[in-house]
């Protein structure tokens, strides 16, 4: 049994005691203390522990120090209890409100001056911005209240306990409260007072509330104000110095609209903001306005007048030292990392964020959808009963959440659209939040993804839906029937703006299709873009036993339950490193476009309101990835929404190597985001002379040979090669496997028609299955000719009658080394492959391999649903950074359509390959690296993969696509690797 005073821990009620209403987030000039620091700690196993640590004269020098903010489960190596990852599921058992006895509790103290002019305050206000989950707070002995709500701010009124001099400061943390169930987000579970604590003295006459609704239309900015403040408070006064204006309101009663003349509008392109002052002669606030209007008419969403496409990121708060605090540094460097990406878009999954990353996303510019702190998921597991969001019980704690998320951050220009939550499934509550929301702020509208039916909602959202049901959402006159709606219900969600609130989960090597979602939104303007899930990993930084440090996901923890490397599915790699998938979309979202027709060149503008006069084009001429030529291009400003033609420079033609255009839109001088030179833009023109490829030479006479024999740079021994170029090699090898991706892995039951996969089974189980990671050869035959070997071989899997016959014919052609394979399937493969190539095991001697140079698609990994990032040139990298260090080891690494390949130890070259284009004009990719695929899919994490004294290359005729069946739609038909026959044709030379 809980003791009496812990049986708040069950309670719904969001608040008890001294809690104040909760108001902006301001920038006040009335004193205050960061309560920042070391404070005293003791955790306990349960939340029934006494609360005599309270009084004020307690002893607490047994305890230990712990720095606030923090997480304790992120401090002290293990003695407070370890943090736990899951997804939907619920780490206790579901019986709401109850929470286990076994409920880590920490307690907090700390002593804090009040200095003696405090005295003249009014009120005396505690804040914290951010505790998980439950908290209860005393100063100097006296009982204060208590609160949840985890990721909003609350404030206290301490005036009656606080006095002048030394006070002391007990709060109470417990882990798992009541408010757990509400708190169901796909995280990690973090408890402790992870936000700032402030102590604040309330001036007399001071402004308890401000918030500025500006709005724009045609040149003028309107202001509209409302001010929270006693009548003593008045004359208040708002100042607007850029602007001129200066307004004196003698009482409430005065405070009126004002019109603002030659205003330039904010927008998540132009940032503009203002400075305001809006003061009292007790207390004067600081704010930053940005001149706006939000605005649905019909199916578009409109910010002053013109449509917003969302090119945005889910961004959660996660750091993998510190967790969910929140530091500026890092957050402004994170948001800038965006800006260079094309990102112009947040929402903040799934609650609001430290308070300043507004003003940070106010600054730098982004159109921000700011989500309550609010998620049921775990009760999906039981058809949603017993689901918070539509039990009476809850009503008035989801209408906490809701009025403090949306008064906190009400000024921010950037937050044009609220979110009540993420997966709470749906209820009245839901509904009654979005009343409380079209109330307050006449000027946002509300978005919540699981109103399906469109009952309280201003726009339609979904997530993971495929690209064929995203286009029938945005097709005008389509009936195609929409997620868990009626006809009717459907009709209606298409009188709104869409958006993708989460698409393109971006787990491990993916996703693909980027590119096909893009393409949507400018054939469907009701489709307004979207977000992708998400932006970073959540790893949390640890080491092995033996001191090797790692990203942890779950289960690293020994978690009783958890959802595994679910939580590495972001952009950006736990340590900031952006991963090929954030250079896709990078290129994918691009807002100049370029289309070339003959000797001109299109280019388009697609930003919201922009023009081009922040760039500058440079284009530059390539023969096989040599600089030949460059310059910049004379290009007018571009409106958005406008395009301009552009003659092409000249362009030299090579009549024996590939002429290549390349044309970068730069931006032409430094911003807040990046330097000046800054790629915003690419685009590619092929001008190459087509050349023939040179005929295979027909051998004819073929004899049965030993296969023991030299054929210029390359030996065999029975038939296997065994060395290149006086260096050892083993292969080539026929390789069907790569280490499933977390989308190979993924076994969803949503499977379209024209889908590649089967309902409930992964492509990868199917391919262990299939024993493609555990073929088997039998050499059929081996014969010669005066200058060439060829042989034919079988291969396939234990206990598997399926096979591939394999073909090598390597010959001497005008005392050059070519080496072609036939690779023909046999009947009866049903599954897709993941890959056709073979692989060269380059085993290290005097020089290692350890680099290579390429002319084909880089200088990133590329595949074939996700190859806008990669650009045709000459590039050179080290073998670790060919490859991509996902969270759990996978398929990485593929560059496409090689051309030329050189392979380097310690810069120079040991073995050149040139490849020839098939007969339907496919070039090979390649694969460098230090595992074979087969040790890479071993590996749960990095520093599981063996100690390497190979280099293996693998040259593919093809690979499957990417997807994102993590969580969404299987790899398109169209980009989906079946079994087929297929050949490989290359040159081989020595360094
Ligand atoms: C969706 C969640 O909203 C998000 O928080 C995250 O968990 C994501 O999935 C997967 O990483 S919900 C899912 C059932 C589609």
């Amino acid at each position: 049994m809980p003791s009496q005073h812990s049986a708040y821990v069950s309670d719904t009620a969001p608040e008890r005691g001294a809690l104040r209403a909760a108001r902006s987030w301001l920038h006040s000039d009335a004193p205050s203390r960061s309560l920042n620091g070391l404070w005293r700690f003791r955790l306990s196993p349960t939340a029934s522990v006494a609360e005599d640590f309270a009084a004020e004269g307690f002893d607490d020098t047994g305890w230990d120090d712990i720095p606030v903010p923090s997480h304790w489960v992120l401090r002290g190596d293990g003695a407070y209890g370890r943090p736990i990852y899951t997804n939907v599921q619920f780490p206790f058992p579901i019986d709401p409100p109850h929470v286990p006895d076994e409920n880590p509790t920490g307690d907090y103290r700390r002593h804090f001056e009040v200095p003696a002019d405090w005295s003249e305050a009014e009120r005396v206000v505690l804040r914290f911005d951010g505790v998980e989950s439950l908290f209860k707070v005393w100063v100097n002995g006296d009982e204060i209240g208590s609160a949840s709500g985890s990721r909003l701010a609350h404030e206290f009124d301490v005036t009656s306990s606080v006095r002048p001099g030394d006070n002391v400061v007990s709060v109470r943390v417990h882990q798992w409260s009541a408010a757990s169930y509400v708190e169901d987000q796909d995280q990690w579970w973090l408890p402790g007072i992870f936000r700032d604590v402030t102590v604040i003295a309330r001036p007399a006459g001071g402004i308890e509330d401000v918030w500025l609704r500006t709005g724009f239309d045609n040149g003028r900015g309107q202001v509209e104000t409302e001010v929270t403040a006693d009548a003593a408070a008045f004359p208040v006064t708002l100042r607007l110095p850029e602007l001129g204006v200066e307004q004196v309101w003698a009482t409430a009663a005065d405070v009126a609209p004002l019109d603002v003349d030659g205003v330039e509008p904010w927008s998540a392109e132009r940032p503009r903001l203002y400075d305001v002052t809006v003061s009292t002669a007790a207390e004067s606030i600081a704010l930053r306005v940005g001149f706006r209007t939000v605005e649905i008419r019909g199916d578009r969403f409109l910010v002053n007048g013109r449509r917003v496409v969302f090119h945005g990121m889910n961004r959660h708060e996660t750091h993998p030292e510190r967790g969910r605090v929140f530091d500026e540094e890092h957050a402004r460097e994170d948001l800038a990392r965006m800006k260079r990406f094309n990102v112009n878009a947040i929402r903040t999954s799934h609650y609001p964020p430290h308070p300043r990353l507004l003003d940070l996303a106010d600054e730098l510019g982004f159109w921000v959808v700011l989500e309550c702190d609010l998620e049921t998921h775990g009760f999906d597991k039981l058809g949603w009963v017993g689901n918070p969001s539509d039990d009476p019980a809850w009503r008035e704690a989801y209408l906490d959440r809701i009025r403090r998320t949306v008064e906190r951050d009400k000024n921010h220009p950037s937050i044009v659209i609220w979110s009540l939550g993420n997966e709470a499934g749906t209820g009245t509550n839901l509904a009654a939040m979005s009343a409380w929301v079209h109330a307050r702020d006449a000027g946002r509208p509300v978005h919540y993804e699981g109103d399906h039916a469109g009952e309280y909602t201003d726009v339609y959202s979904r997530m993971y839906s495929s690209v064929l049901e995203t286009e029938q959402i945005g097709t005008d006159g389509s009936r195609a029937p929409l997620l868990n709606c009626t006809p009717a219900q459907g009709a209606r969600q298409r009188t709104k703006p869409f958006l993708l609130c989460e698409y393109a989960h971006a787990m491990g090597n993916g996703p693909g299709a980027l590119d096909q979602y893009e393409a949507l939104v400018h054939e469907h303007p009701r489709l307004h873009g979207g977000f992708i899930w998400e932006w970073r990993d959540h790893g949390i930084l640890t080491t092995t036993p033996d001191g090797t440090p790692f990203y942890a996901y779950g289960g690293d923890f020994g978690e009783v339950v958890h959802d595994g490397n679910f939580v590495m599915d972001g952009m950006l790699l736990s340590d900031d490193v952006p991963t090929p998938s954030l250079h896709e979309y990078k290129a994918v979202v691009q807002p100049v476009r370029f289309t070339f027709d003959g000797d001109e060149v299109a280019i388009a503008n697609l930003r919201h309101s922009a023009d081009t006069s922040d760039l500058r084009f440079h284009w530059r001429v390539e023969h096989d990835g040599t600089l030949v030529d460059s310059g910049d291009m004379e290009v007018p400003v571009v409106a958005a929404g406008e395009s301009a033609r552009v003659p092409l420079p000249r362009i030299p033609v090579a009549q024996d190597a590939e002429t290549w255009l390349t044309i970068d839109a730069v931006l032409a001088a430094e911003t807040a985001w990046a330097r000046d030179g800054h790629v915003i833009a690419t685009a590619q023109l092929d001008r190459s002379t087509r050349r023939p490829v040179p005929a295979v030479r027909r051998e004819t006479d073929w004899r049965p040979s030993d296969g023991t024999l030299a054929l210029g740079i390359a030996e065999f021994v029975d038939g296997s090669l065994v060395r290149l170029a006086g260096r050892a090699v083993a292969g080539p090898r026929l390789e069907l496997f790569r280490a499933p991706t977390d989308n190979d892995e993924g076994a969803t039951q949503e499977v379209e028609e024209s889908d590649a996969s089967v309902a409930g089974v992964s492509n990868a189980e199917l391919w262990r299955r299939d024993g493609l990671d555990r073929l088997t050869t039998r050499l059929l035959s081996v014969e010669r000719s005066a200058d060439a070997l060829r042989t034919i071989s079988k291969v396939s899997a234990a206990n598997s009658a399926l096979s591939v016959i394999v073909e090598s014919v390597w010959s001497l052609v005008g005392g050059e080394l070519e080496l072609r394979v036939e690779i023909e399937p046999s009947r009866g493969w049903l599954t897709v492959w993941p890959r056709i190539g073979i692989r060269f095991d380059l085993p290290d001697g005097a020089a290692p391999v350890d680099g290579a140079e390429w002319f084909g698609l880089g200088p990133l990994e590329s595949y074939p649903d996700s190859l806008r990032a990669a650009r045709t040139g000459r590039f050179s990298s080290t073998i670790r950074d060919l490859s991509v260090d996902y969270a759990r080891p996978q398929e990485t690494g593929h560059r496409s359509h090689l051309r030329q390949l050189t392979l380097t130890s310690a810069g120079a070259g040991v073995l050149r390959i040139v490849t020839f284009p098939d007969t339907r004009g496919r070039r090979p990719g390649f694969t460098l690296s230090r595992h074979t695929p087969q040790q890479i899919a071993q590996a749960g994490h990095p520093f599981e993969l063996p100690d390497s004294t190979t280099s293996h290359l693998i040259v593919d005729a093809a690979q499957h696509g990417l997807g994102s069946r993590a969580c969404g739609p299987d790899v398109w038909p169209e980009f989906a690797l079946r079994p087929e026959a297929r050949t490989i044709r290359l040159r081989i030379a020595g360094g």
